[in-house]
């Protein structure tokens, strides 16, 4: 099946964050593909990554990036696809500044923003599942799937003194 969502990132330093959303993306069984896209080394192929996006297929797009986070919103000015942005944690202020880059978008052209950093990773991937889920039934069941898994797994062992 071709990608259904594109899962692009700032910098190839970002990778350690974003790959905990392709890794669940993958455990729901969604099609992906992964980018490295700069908003500021690469602003050409950003605009051209968002604006072919729709044709080529894509329904989602997952966008991770940290410090002057602009990825996110420049990729959602482009397409009318759900973006979906999640705040790398920086070294210098622990992604406070991806987070506030990310959320505080004008209104008109929304990005969901997630939480900074694994999280926020993962919970995007999760999003993007339960979003193609109104389309893609297998999806839908996916999503649910995991819930119960991890439910099951907080139930299975509620002593927390245990390894
Ligand atoms: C952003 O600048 C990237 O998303 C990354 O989080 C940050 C630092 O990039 P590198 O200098 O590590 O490539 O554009």
């Amino acid at each position: 099946m071709n990608a259904l969502v594109g899962l692009i990132m700032g910098s190839r330093s970002d990778w350690s964050t974003l790959e905990h959303a392709a890794a669940t993306l993958d455990s729901l069984g969604v099609p992906y593909e992964v980018r490295v896209v700069s908003a500021h080394r690469t602003p050409d192929l950003l605009f051209e990554y968002a604006a072919s996006a729709e044709a080529r297929g894509l329904e989602v797009i997952i966008a991770g990036a940290g410090g002057a986070a602009h990825l996110p919103g420049m990729v959602a000015a482009k397409t009318v696809l759900p973006v979906l942005g999640v705040p790398v944690q920086s070294a210098a202020l622990n992604g406070l500044d991806s987070l506030l880059s990310i959320v505080q978008m004008p209104g008109g052209i929304p990005v969901g923003t997630l939480a900074i950093g694994k999280a926020g990773a993962i919970n995007a991937a999760l999003l993007a599942a339960s979003l193609l889920g109104n389309k893609y039934p297998a999806l839908r069941e996916a999503v649910r799937a995991f819930r119960a898994r991890q439910t099951d797994t907080v139930l299975a062992d509620p002593d927390p003194r245990r390894a």
